[in-house]
């Protein structure tokens, strides 16, 4: 039998080709594994369990929450609490940080960004759901930690990774040197190196966007919805439309089969829907890494400034090719309605 690399194993191999060779960050992984696996077995026995159905309580975006945000949201913040080696989390669940450190332990040198269980109204019917997180190092060097600390443009991240709760369960993270999954092998309880070094194919035939909401797109969008169904032979179009409406069951796949995923603004979320923090950078980290591009039209998603935790941005990610012709629609939308302005 092949020898299994579990996920501890890699991460302690891996320690020694990160700038902070510590093995402060390594914990902070294991601890984010660990987390993932209590969290999985809940996901899993869902429509067995009360915890399934809502909670009641709506979250500071006003949607309603699922119970097992709620419990997926304190796995997360007890397992990273108990490791100590996170001074803050920001998690879409808690309208204000949490802070982990205290006024006598101000030891702790990482920020963990983290949307506990995100795409969380497909629990109900059984569709993938996942968990999505992003690490920084504290940048402030006196006191405790503050909000500032969490605010830091995504190109600071050291860590990234997300877990696809899904017909297996994988955990796929990168420190910035590539990208690697590791499945959930359930009858060992470990993540098993399955994907190494995995690769987004720099083209695709698959879009992902809710085109339920077409009347409301911006014409750049519109006008590259119309490009993916047109018939071409030597781009293999018309693409095929796919849309979970959980980000990382579409990201997952297009990661794996190539694609683009498409969140805009629209008439009713002027800034988009998905979060910056703790969505939108970490996939943009693991995409790049991969060899993709994530953009929010115009602008890398990573070098956006971060004003709030809770900031909302329109993401183009995947497929570098299909994502670079996005916004060559995007532009020359822009372009028309500036001459038409100008008209005016
Ligand atoms: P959530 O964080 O409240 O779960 O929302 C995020 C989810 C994404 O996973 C998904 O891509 C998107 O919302 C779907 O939104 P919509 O139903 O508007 O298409
Ligand atoms: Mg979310």
């Amino acid at each position: 039998m092949a020898q299994m690399t579990t996920l501890g194993q890699f991460i302690i191999e891996k320690q020694a080709d990160h700038p902070y060779a510590k093995g402060e960050l390594s914990r902070l992984l294991r601890d984010i594994g660990i987390a993932a696996k209590v969290v999985n077995r809940e996901v899993n026995k869902a429509g067995l369990m009360d915890l399934l159905g809502q909670a009641g309580s709506t979250n500071i975006q006003g949607e309603i929450q699922q119970k097992l945000d709620i419990y997926a949201n304190e796995q997360f913040i007890s397992a990273l609490k108990s490791g100590g080696e996170c001074c803050i989390v920001a998690s879409e669940e808690n309208e204000e940080i949490v802070m982990l450190d205290t006024d006598v332990s101000q030891d702790a040198k990482y920020i963990v960004a983290i949307d506990p269980l995100d795409g969380s109204s497909n629990i109900d019917v059984n569709v993938s759901v996942g968990t999505i997180f992003s690490i920084y190092r504290r940048q402030s060097t006196e006191g405790r930690a503050t909000l500032q600390d969490v605010l830091q443009r995504g190109v600071n991240q050291v860590a990234a990774g997300y877990v696809i709760y899904g017909t297996s369960t994988m955990l796929v993270y990168t420190t910035g040197k590539g990208v690697n999954g590791f499945t959930l092998d359930p009858s060992i309880g470990e993540f098993c190196l399955s994907h190494p070094q995995m690769q987004i194919p720099k083209t695709g035939h698959i879009y992902s966007i809710n085109e339920g909401y077409y009347v409301h797109f911006p014409q750049g969008v519109k006008s590259y919805i119309k490009y993916c169904q047109v018939e071409d032979d030597a781009t293999n179009r018309p693409y095929s439309s796919r849309y979970v409406g959980s980000m990382i069951a579409d990201l997952h796949r297009n990661m794996i089969k190539g694609g683009i995923f498409i969140y805009p603004i629209t008439a009713a979320t002027p800034d988009g829907k998905l979060r910056l923090v703790y969505e939108c950078n970490p996939m943009s980290f693991i995409i790049e890494q991969a060899g993709g591009r994530a953009t929010d039209g115009k602008t890398r998603i990573m070098e956006l400034d971060v004003h709030s935790l809770h900031q909302r941005t329109p993401i183009f990610i995947g497929s570098e090719e299909m994502v670079s012709k996005a916004e060559e629609f995007m532009a020359e939308a822009e372009a028309e309605q500036v001459s038409v302005d100008l008209v005016g």
